[in-house]
This record gives structure tokens, sequence and C-alpha cells, in this order.
């Protein structure tokens, strides 16, 4: 791997470092927000004391913190595999350049030593898994890689109730911030309660450092609600995305496409505004991720 050095020296001497992946750059959003927002999200790590460290694939070689240059050339380049745990061995061998999931972005966070991970959302258990048996390799991931991850909660393209079954089966705490409801991505909250609601980034960071004294394998999941002000009108939201669903599957997409056809189309059918939303609780997830970073490492000393 290629760990950038500002990056090896923050891991080296206990800094606080916070990982990003590239499948929000290259498949979750249009070009060039994808890269203003990309570079923006580092801007705002930064502006909160930790190092940012962007994941990705160039030719067969994990990079552990792009350069802006090589977070460009994610955003605009055609053609890069969207990278989970199973591709991540067959992109390194066939030299490809790959976007990384949450799931091949924990991997790989986890093998450089990096523990807090921010992006927007994860996968989760599709609408209608009991038949199709759609379920993002993020939650296994979560379920055995030791990196926190701090989200805005699951999007309602998925079934949320299903996401929440599957983490508890697989042992995975979920924490919300300062909110007893779970967070659903473009709303603040969603009907579903949460058992662990945390006060501040301090709580995360104990609870966290608890979970690898006491050797308990795998990730923790915060859900970080989008501000007020970005928050959408759920029932507006949530009809957009049942008729982004009923065009994918008319349309008969399946498997690795459906994420990035319904994030897509959603910011489609709502004239960006989706988009804009998006990116305003990435840069609300980065600030809090940060500050939990800063108060791991001072616990870990
Ligand atoms: N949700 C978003 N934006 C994203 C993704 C999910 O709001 O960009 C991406 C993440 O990289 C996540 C992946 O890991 O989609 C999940 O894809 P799938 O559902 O195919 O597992
Ligand atoms: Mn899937």
């Amino acid at each position: 791997m290629k760990i950038n050095p500002e990056v090896f020296d923050a891991i080296k001497n206990n800094k606080p470092v916070v990982a990003l992946e590239s499948t929000i750059i290259s498949h979750g959003m249009p070009y060039p927000k994808n890269v203003a927002c990309a570079l923006e999200v580092e801007k705002v790590i930064r502006e909160n004391g930790a190092i940012p460290a962007t994941i990705g694939i160039i030719n067969g070689e994990p990079i552990i913190g792009m350069t802006n240059d090589e977070i460009e050339e994610f955003g605009k380049r055609k053609g890069i595999i969207k990278c989970s745990r199973r591709d991540l061995p067959i992109i390194i061998s066939e030299k490809e350049w790959g976007a990384t999931t949450v799931s091949a972005t924990m991997i790989l966070a986890n093998l450089a030593g990096i523990e807090f991970f921010v992006t927007g959302g994860i996968g989760g258990v599709h609408r209608g898994a009991q038949e199709t048996f759609d379920i993002s390799a993020d939650l296994d991931e979560l379920g055995r890689t030791n990196v926190t991850v701090i989200c805005a909660g699951p999007k309602a393209i998925l079934d949320l109730n299903l996401t929440m079954e599957y983490l508890e089966t697989k042992g995975v705490p979920v924490l919300a911030y300062n909110s007893d409801k779970l967070p659903a991505f473009f709303t603040r909250t969603s009907d579903l309660n949460v058992d662990y609601n945390v006060k501040n980034p301090a709580e995360i960071a104990s609870i966290v450092k608890n979970k690898r004294d006491y050797k308990l394998d795998g990730g923790v999941l915060v859900c970080n609600p989008i501000p007020e002000d970005y928050s959408m009108d759920p029932n507006y939201i949530n009809k957009e995305i049942d008729k982004a669903i009923d065009e994918m599957n008319k349309l008969g997409i399946k498997g690795k496409e459906e994420t990035p056809f319904l994030l897509s189309k959603i910011v489609e059918l709502t004239n960006g505004k989706s988009l804009e939303a998006n990116i305003k609780l990435i840069l609300n997830n980065a600030a809090l991720g940060a500050k939990a970073a800063i108060e791991y490492c001072k616990l870990r000393g």
C-alpha cells in the first residue's frame, strides 16, 4: 500500500487521522460536485484538527491519503471499478483502478492503522431482500473489521428496520448522535428508536476504546443527523425515493449497480436538492469524525 507521508507520520505518532472513501466520489455524486465535496470534506477535517486520508486503488495499488490531483482524477475518470471486499484482490492483481466502498475502505483503513472513517451513507439491507438477498457487504464488514464509521444513518432506499436487525445480529454498536431516533440520511429522524444516544465526541471515543480493549472485534456505527437547516421533508423525499426504486425495478437494474443508480436518479428527481443535502451532511460528519478521532488519541495516550 502507498501511505501518504503525512498520514504515515500521524499514524506512527498517535495523531488523529480520518479515513474517507472513494466510491462516493466515483459512483455517488456527479462531476464536478463530487470533487468539490471530497476536497471540502478534507478541509473540514483539517479545520477540526485531524488529518484526512482519502482511500482508493490506482493501478492496483491501494492509496491511503490521495493527493488533490488523485481526487480530481477519481471524480472524472470513467470506468473506475466499484470495489467492495470481494473485489479487492482482483483489482489489485489486475492493476485496475478501484473506488472503495465502505467495506473496502474499512479494510484498507484498518490495515493502515486508522480507526475513524467518515462517509455520507452506508449500504444496508435493501427493500425486498427477503427475496433478493441484496444485503450490502458493508454490514458484514462492520461486524468484523475494527473501524468506526461516522455516517448520517442508512438511507430510505434501504429497509431501515431490517438493516438495524442485521447490525444487531452482527454485534455492531449503533450510536445515534444526540438523538433518540435513527437518523435516515436526508432526514434527521426516522420512526425507528435507537438504544444509544451519545452526547459528545468523548463519549464516542470511550465506547470505541472499550470495544478495542475488550477485544470485541468489529466496527462501531455512529449515525449523525443531518443539520436541521438541510433536513428534507420526509414525505417529499420518500416519495421521490419510491419513484426511483420503481424505475430501477422497471429497468431491471440489479446488484452493485443499484445504489449508484438510485443515488443519481434521486438527484435528478429532486432537481439537485438531494445532492445539496448529501454534501452538507458529509461536511457535518467530517467535523464530528475529526473530533472523535482527537478524543480517541487522547484516551489512547
Ligand atoms: N450511500 C450513499 N452514498 C454512497 C454509497 C452509499 O449515500 O456513495 C456507497 C458507499 O460506498 C457504500 C456503497 O459502501 O455505496 C454501498 O453499495 P452497495 O449497496 O452496492 O453495497
Ligand atoms: Mn447489493
